[in-house]
């Protein structure tokens, strides 16, 4: 259906006058916001259920994702794109005398996730619907998102994200949809004429409501749903204890059972077995296979029939319940047997790890598992033993590994080796990730079960991350090659037909120069600080954690001041490096960082001697819609982990297709980046995984540089001393000798030479302005393969056996 303006305004004085009873003169800025996403989610429910018709008539076999996380972040601007009608609904609102960008800005992102995993599944979806793929998201509908951060005094501080306020229009509550989850209770077991009944008994319920978000493709006629559960409880209030006068005891239950949905879980470097995360995981596991397994009955019925109707995809173990619960279904409530029941689930379900950091892999004490989920445990328990026998044959006598490749061992469930004894599929996320899992990690493994190993390289949503975040770049490229990388992204090959068009690239400056003059505005505003918009944008954006390395970014800046100061009238291009990051609330080292960050910013800004030459900028509370106002203004992508620990990088991906070069090392899908662009466009630099691995055995000893390096040993006694008041001697121990005996665990001074060189290389090929700008084209060229686009395709044909709903 085609909306005309006259059409869309309509709608809109509907709803005004419906939902706010008021009309045109008297309706608020925020009234006209709420009035539009109602508007145009009316339509994507519309365009909903013709979709949905197709897909039963087609009966495409439908995938669902399961995720504790969706970074969704905004979504009137996107959808509006997606439909083809955001000029036509910019004419309208003007008509009520707003600017539609206002209205872009009053929307609340919905921080559902903590970084690259949470925002990986939102371009997933938006890939699917774009691809006309029958996929449905399944995950939490958290009261509180990801926290806001505040800097003070250059600490980080938390504080609640209360996104529901705005950011519920979005979403439709679906309660005639709700299902009943079971904690703790007993579990008896009776055998009757040959059939084992389970009983359970004594168990709480909980409610779980779902709510609908509708997914937009672009120009599709898919509109997918992103389905998020909310807790409630059975029983509202204890109506005994209430007349006794015990009010707050009256409805403790309720509320205990509420907690569930309330917040995010903020921490995604380490791990923790808490009872409520656990809730958290069981909640959205068990409610979402019910609402699969009630869909699938009424359109199939035949559950042998399952794992060619369904496909489940687990993101990260979160979700590896699916696995127990799955089999309970079967057994308990289909009455399988064992065998034909774990057949189905194993065919059903596929996994995929997003990382190799051990202290992230989730491992559930046995005791409170059990205790939580009573029948779930039983099950578990079985698939152990029956996982056993088979390790056994493999490795008999191999204590040591059979113990670190059993479900249960030490006490402890462990979650990764759950998904790995079923899913038929388990894929890492880059091409280097994968080789990890399968040489490494997981080799064991892999050794016994080799067709399960498969790698899909991540991608992003490049409709968002390039044409919406930085209109102005992508009009570009539509005059030059025309609009069909909005469709195709492997179209922007095409690109590098004027490599060496002087006035194309040009023209790339002028754009990037008019993003950094958008993000400099943003700076001025929020921290005070004029940034010279010629200057260098070097840009480090990502969760914090010392495995990537904001610290050796940091270490470096010091050392560039200390350069400075030495020769104040030094003839070098001003540079502004720019940080935003998030430290999980109880990470004290990651926090420490963020403040060696400020404090730095604090004293190098503030040094006239320095101040025009470097600039240090730390933006408070990262989030994808900041992510979408840095990204077009960066002309340097500093992704530096230590090689072997990050997956794959997803921002890497998105700064390299809004032209900003890579200084990097060769980790994740850098090393895939590599291959595209060639060496000659990209700043690598440090210790490959292999010879971070060789150093280790062979004794890595970070003093041994400290006392032979000056540059390094100047940095880290600043430290010691102090920088704008205060000092950062935990920081300066943690690189030098280090707890446990493991001092600079992320190998930041072996890297510190080589790191310093790649700059000093990127500050002279910046002076040749057309030979940068020529990188930039290239790398905005080569940037189609990480098209969330590739990556969807990749697993609908080679995990999920999915095809595209016809049109
Ligand atoms: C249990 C605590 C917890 C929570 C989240 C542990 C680990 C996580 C995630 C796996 C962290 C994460 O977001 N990993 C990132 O996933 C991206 C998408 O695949 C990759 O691009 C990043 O390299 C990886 O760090």
């Amino acid at each position: 259906m085609e909306y005309s303006k006259e059409t869309l305004k309509k709608l809109i004085d509907e709803k005004i006058l419906r939902h706010f009873g008021c009309k045109e003169q008297e309706v608020t800025e925020q009234q006209i916001y709420r009035a539009t996403a109602l508007v145009v989610r009316d339509i994507l429910m519309e365009k909903r259920s013709e979709f949905e018709s197709n897909v039963k008539k087609q009966e495409t076999k439908r995938v669902y994702y399961m995720s504790m996380e969706f970074l969704v972040g905004t979504s009137l601007k996107n959808n509006l794109f997606n439909l083809g009608i955001e000029e036509k609904m910019r004419a309208v609102v003007a008509d009520y005398g707003v600017n539609i960008d206002s209205l872009y800005e009053m929307e609340p992102d919905a921080g559902l996730g903590n970084g690259g995993l949470g925002r990986l599944a939102s371009c997933y979806m938006d890939a699917a619907a774009t691809k006309q793929l029958s996929c449905t998201g399944f995950s939490i509908r958290y009261e509180f998102g990801i926290f806001k951060q505040k800097i003070v005094d250059g600490w980080q501080m938390e504080f609640p994200d209360n996104w529901l306020d705005m950011g519920d229009v979005w979403l439709v509550p679906r309660e005639d949809e709700a299902f009943e989850v079971k904690f703790d209770g007993r579990v008896t077991e009776n055998w009757e004429n040959g059939v084992n009944r389970v009983e359970y008994t004594d168990y709480n319920s909980v409610i779980a409501v779902p709510y609908d978000m509708m997914i937009s493709g672009y120009d599709s006629p898919a509109v997918n749903n992103l389905v998020l559960w909310s807790a409630k409880s059975p029983n509202r209030i204890d109506m005994d204890l209430f007349s006794r006068g015990e009010y707050v005891k009256s409805m403790e239950k309720n509320a205990m059972a509420e907690a569930i949905s309330k917040v995010l879980y903020p921490a995604d470097d380490h791990y923790e077995g808490k009872a409520l995360r656990l809730k958290q995981q069981y909640l959205l596991v068990c409610a979402s296979l019910q609402s699969i397994m009630k869909q699938f009955m009424k359109e199939c019925g035949d559950v042998y029939q399952l794992p060619d109707k369904v496909a489940i995809h687990i993101n990260d173990t979160h979700p590896s319940l699916c696995v127990p619960e799955l089999m309970r279904i079967l057994l308990d409530e289909h009455g399988l047997n064992w065998d034909d029941a774990w057949d189905i689930t194993c065919k059903t379900l596929a996994y995929t790890n997003h990382t190799v950091m051990s202290e992230a892999l989730e491992r559930w004490p046995e005791s409170l598992f059990a205790e939580k989920l009573p029948r779930i445990y039983q099950i578990v328990r079985e698939v152990d033993r029956r996982f056993g026998l088979i390790l056994n044959e493999h490795y008999s006598g191999d204590y040591a590994k059979i113990n670190y490749m059993d479900i249960i061992a030490n006490s402890q469930v462990k979650m990764a080796n759950l998904c790995l004894a079923c899913c038929h599929k388990v894929n890492g996320v880059s091409k280097l990730h994968s080789d990890i899992l399968k040489n490494d990690v997981f080799h064991d493994f892999y050794y016994i079960m080799p067709e399960k190993f498969t790698n899909v390289t991540n991608g992003i949503a490049h409709r968002r991350w390039l044409c919406q975040a930085n209109p102005e770049l992508s009009g570009f490229i539509t005059e030059l090659i025309g609009d069909g990388f909005i469709r195709d992204a492997n179209e922007l090959v095409r690109l590098l037909d004027y490599e060496n068009d002087r006035a194309v690239l040009e023209r790339l400056q002028k754009i990037k120069h008019n993003n950094k003059l958008r993000l400099a505005q943003y700076i001025k505003e929020h921290n005070g600080i004029n940034v010279d918009p010629d200057a260098v944008f070097d840009v480090q954006v990502k969760r914090l954690h010392e495995y990537k390395r904001q610290l050796l970014n940091v270490l470096h800046i010091m050392h560039i001041y200390n350069k400075l100061l030495e020769n104040p009238s030094a003839d070098v291009k001003p540079r502004v490096f720019i940080f935003a990051a998030k430290a999980s609330a109880g990470y004290v080292m990651a926090k420490q960082i963020i403040r060696l960050i400020n404090m730095v910013a604090r004293e190098v800004n503030s040094n006239p001697l320095t101040r025009d030459k470097l600039k240090v900028i730390f933006l408070e509370d990262y989030r994808v819609s900041l992510a979408e106002l840095i990204i077009p203004a960066a002309e340097i992508s500093e992704q530096i982990s230590v090689a072997g620990k990050e997956a794959s990088g997803t921002g890497n991906m998105k700064l390299m297709l809004n032209g900003a070069i890579t200084c990097g090392t060769l980790d994740g899908a850098n090393v895939e980046i590599l291959e595209q662009v060639g060496k000659e466009n990209i700043f690598l630099f440090g210790m490959t995984a292999e010879e971070v691995i060789k150093q280790w055995q062979s004794g890595y000893s970070p003093m041994d540089i400290y006392n032979s390096n000056q540059d390094v040993r100047l940095v880290i006694d600043r430290l010691k001393h102090g920088i704008s008041g205060t000092t950062f001697n935990d920081v300066a121990y943690s690189l030098t000798q280090g707890s446990y005996g493991s001092a600079d665990s992320y190998m930041t001074l072996a890297d510190f030479d080589s790191y310093k060189n790649i700059h000093e290389e990127i500050l002279k090929t910046y002076s040749d302005r057309e030979k940068f700008n020529r990188m930039s084209l290239i790398n905005i060229a080569k940037a189609g393969v990480f098209s969330a686009d590739r990556a969807i395709k990749e697993y609908a044909d080679d995990i999920w056996k999915t095809k595209s709903v016809k049109w």
